[in-house]
């Protein structure tokens, strides 16, 4: 099985555990990522059994309403009862690393708002402690070299993402050789370091529920 299938395989998980709950004014949170990408295409299918979508980048808004999904802000929406996005890296607790794709900032937004986060990955992403993965952090552009040296003193090696302006303007530090013990409270101290917009540590915020697709079929962690 590749691991384009196992990514398949997942999101239509995904899908086969929120269509039961779908109702004609439910509002889904859309991710972001290629995972993201095939359960929106799985989604699509079922457009006319729910009202829309809050998305969690530009690019997913598109592919949102490109298959005639409508997209709501998420300033108008009090209620969201799923969020569906993959992650980089997860570990045993449900700690996750999420932003290779630039987006961390809105998918944590999204996510603080859900009642429940469902995580699709592939095995891939399974790790015992965070930090193989380069920890994204987005950053206010005046404050990248700033922001780089208090990553350092963290102990990481943080490398700015050349070419890349996230959806609100900012730059991303990947953030290299941090072995992640505690991720709370290093998504905490990071977000503490000013001009540190959001860090891509989902610890507070972890997934409820991470479905994980691998050769042998998709398995459910909680
Ligand atoms: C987003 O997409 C991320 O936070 C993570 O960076 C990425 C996962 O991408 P993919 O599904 O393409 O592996 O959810």
């Amino acid at each position: 099985m590749t691991q384009d299938e196992m990514k398949k395989a997942v999101a239509q998980a995904a899908l086969d555990r929120i269509l039961p709950h779908l109702e004609e004014d439910t509002i889904l949170g859309i991710g972001t990522g290629s995972t993201a990408n095939l359960f929106i295409d799985a989604l699509a299918a079922h457009k006319t059994r729910f009202d829309g979508a809050v998305a969690s980048s530009q690019a997913s808004a598109d592919r949102l309403k490109a298959h005639g999904i409508p997209v709501y802000d998420l300033n108008s929406v009090s209620n969201l009862p799923f969020y569906i996005d993959g992650a980089d890296e997860f570990d045993p607790h449900l700690n996750l690393i999420k932003g290779g794709g630039a987006a961390l900032t809105r998918e944590k937004i999204v996510a603080a708002v859900s009642k429940e986060f469902i995580c699709i990955v592939d095995q891939t992403k399974q790790v015992e402690v965070l930090g193989n993965f380069p920890l994204p952090v987005e950053v206010i552009p005046m404050a990248r070299s700033y922001v780089a040296r208090e990553l350092v003193k963290l102990g990481g090696d943080p490398e700015y993402r050349e070419g890349v302006v996230t959806d609100n303007g900012n730059v991303i530090l990947d953030v290299f050789n941090l072995k992640i013990v505690d991720p709370k409270a290093l998504e905490q101290q990071i977000n503490m370091l000013t001009g540190v917009v959001t860090n891509g540590l989902f610890a507070h915020r972890g997934a409820n529920v991470i479905l994980m697709g691998t050769p042998q079929g998709v398995q459910e962690i909680t």
